[in-house]
């Protein structure tokens, strides 16, 4: 059986993207349900320390930054741990558990995106205004990030600190959460530089740090940990190709950036003006000439609209879009076959659901 399946994602690989298959209605209409108990929870833990105030905005922030995006974190936290528990572990209760922490993962993502929208600059993030955008939140918004981040560990420790795996999952967030920072903080510390030294080594390095770990790596391996997983080994393994997928992720995110359909993305992308380490730009800069490498190094990085332009009509004259196609392809591909080689009783079809959930999409 696992043979014809996998033959399947080799040979056949369009429908089952367009499935959307890491989490059915069912399983989002579920996830959902249970937010707005955690919400209640976070409040009334505020409400403890000040006045209804403090409260009514917490409230207003949460629902404004944690359960309008795709949800693609979360619920893949709970995909995993319906996949890797057996019997007992699948109760009720547990499943309840692992949506609480996929929201967890969610609030985790929040926090990062509303630091992420000042720090680049963006005016739009899931259809609407980036909070910090809002007349009434400006800065603040940098308060509220962090109060979210609080809120992720008040949640955990009423949940989950009874559990064996308190440590092993608090240490998870620890560590996904400083990782992701020394993450942005290479891709902040590169934007702005010399385009022409932008390589491919460097753009892997930044996304291993700033989007895979939290992305891919953190809702599988939170899972495994409810899930009883100890063996190390099988923890490496996992990274090793939640990795290779979240840099496939973010390569999609920077083609999207420049190439995709705002309406779709719900966002406008920056990456240009910012003069970001990009896919993009990265590829750019193999194929370029001389002469179009001088055009990159005078119109990238710049908030001027033509220049902007300038550097997009750049991308078309070297197909990029084609080669993202290619590449696209072919990282699916290779995926395909790193996720067959994964030994140890880990469930293959858990990465390739994952991976088939991104493949060709637009948003
Ligand atoms: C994504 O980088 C990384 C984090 C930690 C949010 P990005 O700036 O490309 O994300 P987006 O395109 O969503 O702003
Ligand atoms: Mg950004
Ligand atoms: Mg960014
Ligand atoms: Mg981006």
């Amino acid at each position: 059986l696992r043979m014809l399946t996998t033959q399947n994602h080799v040979s056949n690989n369009i429908p089952l993207a367009a499935q959307g298959s890491a989490a059915s209605k069912d399983e989002l209409r579920d996830f959902m349900a249970v937010w707005p108990d955690l919400v209640r929870d976070l409040t009334e833990y505020t409400k403890k320390y000040e006045t209804n105030s403090a409260a009514k905005w917490y409230a207003k922030s949460l629902q404004y930054n944690v359960p309008n995006g795709k949800k693609n974190r979360g619920l893949a936290l709970v995909l995993a741990f319906k996949m890797l528990s057996q019997g007992k572990e699948l109760s009720e209760e547990n499943l309840k558990l692992a949506q609480c922490l996929g929201w967890c993962v969610e609030m985790l993502q929040s926090v990062f995106l509303m630091a992420d929208d000042i720090m680049d600059g963006s005016a739009i993030r899931r259809g609407h205004k980036c909070w910090y955008k809002l007349e009434e939140v400006g800065l603040c918004a940098i308060n509220d990030s962090m109060m979210i981040e609080s809120g992720i560990y008040y949640l955990l420790k009423k949940y989950f600190s009874g559990k064996e795996y308190y440590n092993e999952i608090l240490d998870l967030f620890h560590e996904a959460t400083f990782i992701t920072t020394i993450g942005q903080l290479q891709d902040l510390k590169t934007a702005g530089g010399d385009v022409t030294t932008f390589k491919m080594e460097k753009y892997k390095s930044i996304v291993a740090n700033k989007t895979a770990y939290y992305s891919f790596y953190l809702p599988v391996a939170l899972a495994m940990h409810m899930a009883g997983f100890k063996d190390p080994e099988m923890f490496r393994q996992t990274k090793t190709i939640l990795l290779e997928v979240g840099n496939f992720f973010q390569a999609q995110d920077d083609f999207i950036d420049c190439f995709g359909d705002p309406a779709v993305t719900g966002k406008i992308g920056t990456d240009i003006q910012d003069g970001k380490c990009s896919w993009l730009a990265v590829v750019a800069m193999q194929r370029a000439s001389e002469e179009q490498k001088k055009i990159m190094k005078d119109c990238y990085g710049q908030k001027d609209q033509l220049k902007v332009e300038c550097v997009k009509a750049l991308y078309e004259e070297l197909q990029l879009p084609h080669t993202y196609e290619i590449y696209e392809e072919e990282s699916y591909k290779i995926i395909t076959t790193h996720i067959q080689q994964v030994s140890r009783g880990l469930p293959h079809d858990l990465f390739f659901k994952i991976l088939e959930k991104i493949y060709r999409r637009n948003a």
